[in-house]
């Protein structure tokens, strides 16, 4: 087994806590990626060093760490392609990054056709740059971890050919997202509600997926075990439907790059009128990854409401206190499972809606129905009936539905 050396750099602006935190995230995504931790050195700086990304001093203090070339060295943050090149001369050894390592656990992962596409994509564009000059250096990591997707081979050809490729992946990956959109816009005219489940990587969502919608989904230990989105449909309450989709886990410092490579499952959260965040009540930074999935919500754009979901209560001794509209389940034990569609039942009923009826004279106690839990902007006594323009509840306008008029 590969081992590996992990360095970040401190800067004023972070706490002790955050850079351990982060690192110890990355010694999850290392392990998971097959590779064994052996240390990790943090250095406290005013800024990046601009050649090296750490200071001469620390560079020297790895290398002591270092007893074998098949080590390797990887950074808590994007390398630049200089940086990366001049690390690896200095320190004799592969240098890896945290992008490069989510890339990788995304390429294993990947299983979806538009998910195989958006990470090699990802891969070549993160490549690009590091072909000059640093094409051997990346090469040097074998059949490994860092060159899996493009494969060497790719890693070897010219840029030219790796711009055609990416050019050709653009636009499969357009025609890929055209029928998506097309099953898309099919699902809207069911009128049946799409709710996403999101939340930090490994909390339980396919989990939790599988057991609402009975389907057997892939659920690992093991990071984003999901990568392409899943639509099922799942039965709230007696006869209603919604359709539930898995998504991608998100991370803390998730590099730019690849929120854009992953654009299409965000899309499918922002295309959803109900998101549940899945929340791991067993973790110790619970809090911290809930902050950390709700920025990456506000930085897509997306205001659609959350019911939050504490998931692996088993795991958790004692009473979770969190707000009395949060819910406490077991996606393994499927303890209080039924408690989430109530709750979603309960939001969808209480949507409202704007709706044009033709009410006959004999169901006027519908009429009153609507005066009492709506809002009326128009009624019209007509000899056919009352016209009536009124924003209701989705519960009333489904008893509504027979008088419908557009
Ligand atoms: N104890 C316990 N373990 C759970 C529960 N729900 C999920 N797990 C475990 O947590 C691990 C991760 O579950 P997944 O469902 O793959 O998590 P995920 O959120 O889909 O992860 P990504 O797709 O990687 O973002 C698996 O080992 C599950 O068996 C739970 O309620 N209790
Ligand atoms: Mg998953």
């Amino acid at each position: 087994m590969t081992e590996a050396v992990l360095a970040a750099l401190q800067l004023p602006h972070q706490s002790d806590q955050e850079v351990m935190d982060n690192l110890a995230e990355l010694k999850d995504l290392a392990e998971d990626a097959g590779l064994t931790v052996i240390d990790q050195v943090v250095q406290k700086r005013a800024g990046v060093v601009p050649g090296t990304y750490i200071g001469t001093g620390k560079i020297e203090e790895i290398r002591g760490l270092l007893s074998s070339e098949d080590q390797i060295v990887i950074f808590d943050d994007e390398l630049s392609p200089a940086q990366q090149g001049n690390l690896t001369d200095m320190l004799d050894v592969p240098v890896l990054d945290r992008t490069q390592l989510i890339l990788d656990i995304f390429a294993r992962r990947a299983r979806s056709k538009e998910g195989k596409i958006q990470v090699e994509l990802a891969q070549l564009r993160y490549l690009l740059p590091r072909l000059t000059g640093y094409g051997k250096t990346l090469s040097r990591l074998g059949g490994g971890i860092g060159t899996r997707g493009p494969g060497e081979t790719k890693l070897e050809t010219d840029r030219r050919r790796i711009r055609q490729r990416i050019a050709d992946l653009q636009r499969e990956i357009e025609s890929v997202r055209k029928v998506r959109q097309l099953q898309r816009t099919a699902r809207r005219k069911t009128e049946t509600p799409l709710v996403s489940l999101v939340g930090y990587t490994n909390a339980g969502k396919s989990t939790l997926f599988s057991a609402l919608t009975e389907e057997n989904v892939f659920a690992a230990d093991q990071l984003f075990a999901t990568l392409d989105p899943l639509i099922r449909r799942w039965e709230i309450a007696d006869g209603e439907w919604v359709f539930l989709s898995d998504t991608v886990g998100f991370i803390r410092k998730l590099p730019h790059t690849l929120i854009a490579a992953f654009r299409a499952t965000l899309e499918e959260v922002l295309a959803a009128d109900l998101l549940l965040h899945v929340l791991d009540a067993s973790h110790p930074l619970v809090e911290q990854q809930k902050a950390a999935v709700e920025e990456v919500l506000r930085e897509i754009g997306c205001d659609t409401p959350i019911i939050n979901v504490y998931n692996k209560i088993d795991k958790v001794d004692g009473p979770l206190i969190t707000l009395t509209d949060d819910l406490q389940v077991s996606a393994l034990t499927k303890a209080n499972l039924e408690s989430i569609g109530e709750q979603v039942s309960r939001f969808f009923a209480e949507q409202y809606v704007y709706k044009k009826y033709l009410l006959p004279f004999d169901q006027l106690a519908l009429l009153s129905a609507v005066h009492e839990q709506g809002e009326v902007f128009q009624e019209n006594y007509q000899a056919d009936g009352v016209l009536l323009e009124a924003k209701i509840k989705k519960a009333l306008a489904e008893r509504l539905r027979a008088y419908e008029i557009s």
